[in-house]
């Protein structure tokens, strides 16, 4: 649905797209996130670079990899450019002091390996993704390797989630690594760095969907203006 008119956020994400595409300067290592907000960005970056801005894209998917490709960008792995002077992705939600759920688009892994990377993480997101409490309107995606996926999961509902195994098109959802993603309806969370330990800390997951104290910008889009939120990196 990616630039859709009939998506009722689709003009408060292309503001933000479009306001983070102008973040990118000549020569500038950049990790490219993934999801309908993103590739208004990409749209967006792919503009600039018609019109003479040189840079090196780095994809957080195959998919971002490929659509990079089709618009004549020229894009590196993580493994040849593994320090990047800026990410940009969106989110599923956003808390007052910017810390993140990701991973609805399933590309939760390499989003944050490619954010890690980066001196700067810049998210977009429309209005509707701000909230008071992470796990308020989103489950927390978690990947899981598939072997086993059931322990896991037992171990998951342990911590007091419940998860969902993804599936699309009556399959099992499996991400570009080859991993499942189970979603974690948790509900507002009251202590997320409890919970993104608690889940990391077993075996068979190979990362959530929490990304804490990570974004250091976080362009929201609204139907008229842009608001830039700001954290010093920790
Ligand atoms: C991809 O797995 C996700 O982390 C996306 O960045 C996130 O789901 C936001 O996607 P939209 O921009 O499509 O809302």
């Amino acid at each position: 649905m990616t630039g859709d008119i009939r998506d009722p956020a689709a003009a408060m994400k292309q503001r933000a797209a479009s306001y983070a595409a102008e973040m990118v300067q000549d020569g500038m290592l950049v990790g490219l996130g993934s999801g309908s907000t993103s590739t208004l960005m990409v749209r967006a970056l792919a503009e600039r670079a018609r019109g003479g801005l040189g840079f090196i894209g780095v994809p957080t998917s195959e998919a971002i990899a490929n659509l990079a490709t089709s618009l004549g960008l020229q894009i590196a792995s993580i493994d040849d450019q593994p320090r990047l002077d800026l990410t940009i992705d969106g989110a599923d939600e956003v808390d007052p002091q910017l810390n993140l759920v990701k991973g609805l688009g399933g590309a939760l892994l390499r989003e944050k390996i490619v954010a890690s990377a980066a001196s700067r993480f810049a998210i977009i997101v429309d209005e509707r993704k701000l909230v008071q409490r992470l796990g308020t309107r989103s489950p927390i995606p978690v990947e899981i390797v598939p072997f086993g996926w059931r322990r896991t999961s037992i171990e998951i509902e342990a911590l007091g989630a419940r998860p969902e195994r993804r599936v699309l098109d009556g399959q099992p959802y499996v991400t570009d690594g080859g991993h499942y993603i189970v979603d974690c309806h948790v509900g507002p969370l009251e202590d997320p760095a409890r919970l993104a330990a608690s889940i990391k800390a077993l075996t068979g997951v190979v990362e959530h969907g929490l990304f804490l104290s990570m974004a250091t910008t976080v362009i929201v889009g609204y139907a008229e203006r842009v608001d830039v939120l700001t954290r010093e990196r920790s």
